[in-house]
This record gives structure tokens, C-alpha cells and sequence, in this order.
């Protein structure tokens, strides 16, 4: 069996040290509190970045953030700013229009990403809102399948 030398090791610890602080500073400033208070198998959205502002939660879908059904009405519409996925299998796809065609402009939240902290950093895969930004342009969402070929970008 092969050791590692002691400085080696040090230096390893030394590295691991500098990067945990970093990250909880970080984890401050998004919406890292947001996910963990977050109920499992639902999506949420805010109207302000950082997750700043709930705006509504799903663990269902959403043909229309602007009608008067389902658990996103009205203005709720081309508001969200941060989105977030705490879903148990799925991802979620948001779109810039409505309707259950479920077509249009779309971007993705994947499990793995777990919220994507300023849409004002995404696009939606077709690039047709006039800002090219998808912040305050979603306008209704559903879940997909992983591996399902659905979503052709990613919010980030
Ligand atoms: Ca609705």
C-alpha cells in the first residue's frame, strides 16, 4: 500500500480549509437557504434573484402563470427572477409562453443544478424574448423525464 507524505496530506487539509469557508459565504448569497426550507418534490419560483420574493410552489405543472387556475395566477406571470427544483425525479421545464403544447421558447432546471439563482444569466433555447433573457419571461412549466431529450438548455 502506497502512503501519502505527511506534507502532502497538510497540504490536502490546508486546501480543504480555504475551500469550506469560501462556500458557505457563498451559499449566503443564493439560494442554498431557500432549497434546504424548500418541501421535497416541489418547484418553486421568486420574483427577485437570490430567491428573494416567493412568488408561488408546484409539485405539479402549469400551463399558464397568468390565468386564474392552478398554483400560478395572474401576475405571477413574466415575474420570476430565481427558480428552484427540489423535485424527487424530475426536471422542470419552463417556458416563455403557454399552453399544453408546451411549446416555444423553453430552459431547464435540473435536480442536480438545484436553483438557478438570477435568470438574468439564461436564455431560453430559442433566444425569442426581446432581452434574450428568460428573467421576468417565464410564463408556465412542467416536469420532465431525465434523459428525455425535452430540454435543449439549462439554467445555470
Ligand atoms: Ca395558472
Amino acid at each position: 500500500m502506497r502512503k501519502i507524505p505527511a506534507a502532502l496530506a497538510a497540504l490536502a487539509l490546508a486546501g480543504l480549509g480555504a475551500i469550506v469557508p469560501a462556500t458557505t459565504a457563498q451559499a449566503a448569497e443564493t439560494c442554498s437557504d431557500n432549497y434546504t426550507g424548500a418541501l421535497s418534490g416541489y418547484m418553486y419560483a421568486y420574483e427577485h434573484a437570490y430567491c428573494v420574493n416567493h412568488i408561488g410552489n408546484s409539485a405539479s405543472w402549469d400551463s399558464d402563470w397568468g390565468n386564474s387556475s392552478g398554483p400560478f395566477q395572474g401576475s405571477d406571470t413574466n415575474r420570476a427572477s430565481s427558480i428552484l427544483n427540489k423535485g424527487n425525479s424530475s426536471e422542470i421545464q419552463f417556458f416563455n409562453g403557454t399552453g399544453q403544447d408546451w411549446a416555444g421558447g423553453h430552459i431547464c432546471l435540473s435536480r442536480n443544478e438545484a436553483y438557478a439563482s438570477n435568470l438574468n444569466n439564461d436564455e431560453f433555447h430559442n433566444n425569442i424574448d426581446d432581452n434574450g433573457s428568460a428573467n421576468d419571461a417565464i410564463s408556465s412549466h412542467r416536469w420532465v423525464t431525465p434523459g428525455d431529450n425535452n430540454c435543449d438548455r439549462w439554467a445555470s
